[in-house]
């Protein structure tokens, strides 16, 4: 039998290299997560090979009675672990469930509220102009304050005077738990609806380490493959709340993923998704997720005491910003010093940002990654101390005023930084310590 090897000797070379890259770096990207070799051999399957448009029971073609038990355990496994009546687990991301939940409950035109993008919200939560939520919706959306906090007086005040039909909350670049009771009395004042985005936090809230939306808002959305660790996909939940305000709430997701916007569902994902829900159905999936955010907050402190400045000074959760203003540095540099020193993060904006999008002043990090190898307190203050050298390091590389200047700046930067000694030892004694907490071989 031809494997991939014999079969692609390039794609075969390129997928062992990015192992290689994997067992290498300390991957802090709060939104990736390394999947189990169980939930890998899922979404390899033969599953791959079905066409399965249609629910379970009703499909338009044959030969699903496996791709059906497949998605009843899907979904009755989702209901277990978040407690809610009706799911969908067909959306193929994040990004269409969002826009599922738009078109199953919303008119074009209708106005949604969420985070600004800048503020660590979501393209599709209503960003203007580029994006269909910001196109096709009436979108008016909410910031955080000067602090870095959602201030929840403000978002009241901006509520009652535009009167959203459905309110976003969630957040990608938010540190912070959010106050679900208190988004549902604001969005009660005016009768909107609310939807949860809670893609980041989703294997957070099902290893009871963050709060739960399901008894407060109307539809969650969550992705499978953040701190749920599961492969790349997403689930829509209606809750009770949501089912008593509309009975036919459910149906009207399950028609919107199919037929309105998405074909086949990818019946290997289902399965995936299936096994990602057993791992995180266990006693040592809450201890996983409980020492993703004490790693988190040990990292925080780490680097605070190294003279480093996080927005809203910390952390709830998985992930914390950097807000290098103080350092009058760009996050672009400091990502890329970073990946030369094997720690591999993202640029990113932090709150009212003055620079542009494209050269923001803060990096993200988050840990569950590092949890999934097994790293504990102990190295995450190694790990920030790190970071806080290659910081120090690269202190003194000015954006550019000029704005043409800009991208050669860049370019000059990297090939700098990928010379440099000091960053190049770091990176030496990353792979020392990754190779204390191997993973893919493990697990
Ligand atoms: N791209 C994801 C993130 O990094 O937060 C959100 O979709």
């Amino acid at each position: 039998m031809n494997n991939l090897k014999k079969t692609d000797l390039q794609i075969y070379n390129l997928v062992k290299a990015e192992e290689e890259r994997q067992r290498n770096v300390l991957e802090m990207i709060p939104s990736e997560n390394y999947a189990s070799l169980a939930v890998r051999e899922a979404l390899g399957s033969v599953l791959m090979n079905k066409y399965s448009e249609g629910y379970a029971g009703r499909r338009y073609y044959q030969g699903n009675k496996v791709a059906d038990q497949v998605e009843e355990i899907a979904i009755a496994r989702t209901k277990k672990l978040f407690g809610v009546p009706h799911v969908n687990v067909q959306p193929y991301s994040g990004s269409p469930a969002n826009a599922a939940v738009y078109f199953a409950l919303l008119n074009p035109g209708d106005k949604i509220m969420g985070l600004k993008l800048s503020a660590g919200g979501h393209l599709t939560h209503g960003h203007p102009k580029v994006t269909f939520s910001g196109r096709f919706y009436n979108s008016v959306q909410y910031d955080v304050g000067a602090d870095g906090w959602i201030n929840m007086e403000e978002v009241a005040k901006l509520v009652t005077r535009e009167k959203p039909k459905l309110i976003v909350v969630g957040t990608t670049a938010y540190p912070r738990i959010l106050d679900w009771k208190k988004w549902r009395t604001i969005a009660d004042s005016v009768g909107a609806l609310v939807l949860a985005d809670v893609s980041h936090v989703a294997g957070l809230i099902a290893g009871g380490a963050y709060p739960t939306p399901v008894p407060y808002v109307d539809v969650v959305m969550l992705t499978t493959h953040k701190t749920l660790r599961g492969p790349r996909g997403a689930i829509i939940l209606v809750t009770e709340r949501g089912l008593k305000k509309d009975p036919d709430m459910g149906k009207k997701i399950d028609r919107a993923v199919f037929p309105g916007l998405q074909g086949g569902p990818h019946d290997n994902t289902t399965a995936a998704i299936a096994v990602c829900l057993k791992e995180a159905d266990t006693a040592g999936f809450k201890k996983y997720a409980r020492q993703i955010i004490t790693n988190a907050q040990t990292l925080g402190e780490t680097l605070q005491e190294a003279g480093l400045t996080l927005t809203t000074g910390g952390t709830d959760s998985h992930l914390l910003v950097v807000d290098l203003r103080p350092q009058e540095v760009i996050g672009n540099v400091v990502a890329e010093a970073l990946e030369v020193a094997h720690i591999v993060t993202n640029y990113n904006t932090v709150p009212h940002d003055t620079n542009p999008p494209m050269f923001p002043s803060g990096v993200r990090l988050g840990t569950p990654i590092l949890t999934t190898r097994g790293m504990k307190e102990k190295e995450m203050k190694q790990v920030g101390a790190w970071i806080a050298e290659v910081v120090k390091e690269v202190k003194h590389y000015l954006l550019p005023a000029d704005k043409a200047e800009r991208t050669r700046f860049m370019t000059k930067v990297k090939g700098e930084l990928a010379r440099n000694q000091k960053l190049i030892k770091i990176g030496k004694a990353v792979i020392v310590l990754c190779k204390k907490f191997p993973v893919l071989e493990i697990y």
